[in-house]
């Protein structure tokens, strides 16, 4: 539970440190329909006192039959004193970009909260350019004020810098929980112009600094400042299973085999890893690897990252947020000094930014819902229709990488669903973003085959023997009654396996079916 400390000793200007308040009266300078661009990626640090005190005053008003509600953007995904206490109060009425909160899934998927589900390069631009409306208030958490009134951020970035610029209103919590370490860690770069007069972004490798460690915020828009001192939500961390083990190997076979070709260097070019235990397990099994001086240039840092750079294998990190098991996020403050040397926090419109992903050729790693035979994915939606979390940054980096590689278990619910199948439910990369496809049965390259070719590898390498026949007999029977014989579907077939398993439970047909 989030504690609001009464004092700090992190606010260094002496005019600012007059705004010092408590979070309930921060709370109440929000007001209903207002839109509040809050911190936070991937369950670190965003605000943890001010959106409980918003959730109670909101379970109030709509106590006494006053709706309100207010509009949440963030970075991507927050903690439960913040999604999932205002979800809770049914106190939001427009959620983005990212989340991952069981409450606000839950409220999205009985269509009692909208939600848009963006590219996370896109966020900052599109609030800049008005396209979501105005942004009324920021509610950023950071690790101090400093003596001039810059602020040092927190264990994320995200969209701090633009929420600070496009908002009316900032309120501050200043976290003590953080460690001061933290100062210096960060990269914030503020040459980004409108186009036409935008600029390259000089950015040529994962480690390199282009901007200042600290936000920059107008003294006079400051409306509170909450101390407080609260983790940041830690989740537990699983040991890779047999099924992650089986795809962390394909994958290192295949980049092996890649280096071997003399397509890659011998370390590999930067890694981007995407969120999961699948996403960790690749990183471990690079642990056991024979790769060295490798760089990752991605958004969250997980274990796995930490795993590497602790044993040398991997030199810096380029993210925007960490993501850590509580045992790896209290080493990782300890040594905050030193990780300090090798891993930069950006901005995410910098740390996911398409020029910079193709300019260093990144190798994107994330994980899907499901893959069809003809290599399009779905990242985001159950059965077409419920959202799991959302598109994060999955698309940024596959669509912009250098080798985009996508992987799931091969079935899912105790294999009563394929998640290779004859057409994806929902799309959010198409066959011209996704390069690799890999299950724990193999790896489909799919680079340089037609269609029909790749329908014929994804099926053979990549789906589970319970699914095979099926997908075979599709394939067989698309390729001659087809209307069109380019990308062969049968379509009054091809989404019947999900309406199956929404009739039955399952998507394999009954015997006599
Ligand atoms: O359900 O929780 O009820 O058990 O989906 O699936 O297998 O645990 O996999 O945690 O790696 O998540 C795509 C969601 C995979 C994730 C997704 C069910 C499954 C389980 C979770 P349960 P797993 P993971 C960087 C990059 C998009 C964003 C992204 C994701 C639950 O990787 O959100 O890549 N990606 N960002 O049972 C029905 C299927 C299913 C299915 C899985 N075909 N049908 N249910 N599930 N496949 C980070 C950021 O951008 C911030």
């Amino acid at each position: 539970m989030a504690t609001a400390a009464s004092t700090t000793s992190r606010v260094l200007n002496s005019s600012l440190a007059q705004k010092i308040t408590g979070a309930s009266e921060a709370a109440a300078l929000i007001k209903s329909g207002e839109q509040v661009g809050m911190s936070g990626f991937t369950g670190s640090g965003y605000p943890k006192a001010v959106p409980i005190e918003l959730a109670g005053r909101i379970s109030e008003a709509n106590f006494r039959g006053r709706k309100f509600r207010v509009g949440v953007f963030t970075g991507a995904s927050t903690g439960p004193e913040l999604d999932g206490a205002l979800a809770m109060a049914d106190g939001i009425n427009l959620r983005l970009p990212y989340q991952s909160d069981p409450e606000t899934r839950k409220r999205i998927n009985a269509g009692e909260m909208d939600y848009m589900d963006i590219h996370l390069s896109h966020v900052a631009q599109f609030v800049e350019y008005g396209f979501l409306g105005k942004l009324d208030v920021a509610l950023i958490e950071v690790t101090a004020v400093l003596e001039d009134g810059r602020l040092v951020p927190s264990s994320s970035i995200g969209n701090n810098k633009t929420w600070i610029e496009q908002a009316d209103r900032v309120i501050l919590e200043v976290n003590d929980w953080q460690p001061a370490e933290l100062e210096g860690m960060h990269d914030l770069y503020y040459g980004l112009q409108p186009p036409p007069h935008r600029q390259p972004i000089p950015l040529v490798h994962p480690g390199q600094r282009i901007g200042t460690p600290y936000l920059e915020v107008r003294p006079e828009k400051v409306v509170a400042i909450v101390p407080t001192n609260a983790p940041d939500r830690n989740s537990a961390f699983k040991s890779p299973d047999e099924t992650s083990r089986r795809i962390a190997g394909h994958i290192l076979e295949f980049l092996n085999w890649e280096v071997q070709k003399g397509r890659m260097p011998s370390n590999l070019l930067p890694l981007q890893s995407g969120v999961g235990n699948i996403a960790n397990a690749v990183l471990f099994g690079l642990e056991e690897g024979r790769f060295e001086g490798m760089t990752a240039y991605t958004e969250v840092i997980q274990d796995g990252m930490i795993r590497l750079l602790k044993s040398g294998k991997l030199t810096c990190v380029s993210a925007t947020a960490f993501s850590l098991s509580p045992e790896v996020l209290s080493e990782v403050n300890r040594d905050m000094a030193d990780y300090r040397k090798r891993i930069v926090l950006r901005s995410q419109e910098i740390s996911n930014h398409p020029e910079i992903i193709r300019r260093l050729g990144v190798i994107a790693m994330n994980g899907m819902i499901e893959a069809d035979i003809n290599g399009n994915v779905n990242s985001t939606h159950v059965m077409g229709s419920r959202i799991q979390n959302g598109i994060g940054g999955s698309g940024d980096f596959a669509r912009n990488g250098y080798l985009s590689i996508f992987m799931a278990p091969s079935t899912a619910q105790g294999g009563t669903i394929s998640t290779i199948v004859p057409m994806v439910s929902h799309v959010d990369h198409t066959e011209h973003d996704v390069q690799v496809i890999v299950t724990e049965h193999g790896l489909a390259d799919l680079r340089g085959l037609s269609p029909r070719q790749r329908a014929r590898l994804i099926i053979e390498k990549c789906s589970s023997p319970q699914y095979k026949a099926l997908l075979t007999d599709y394939l067989d029977r698309s390729e001659k009654l087809s209307y069109g014989k380019h990308t062969p579907h049968l379509l009054s077939e091809a989404l019947s396996w999900h309406n199956r398993y929404l009739r039955s439970g399952k998507m394999r047909p009954a015997d006599g079916d």
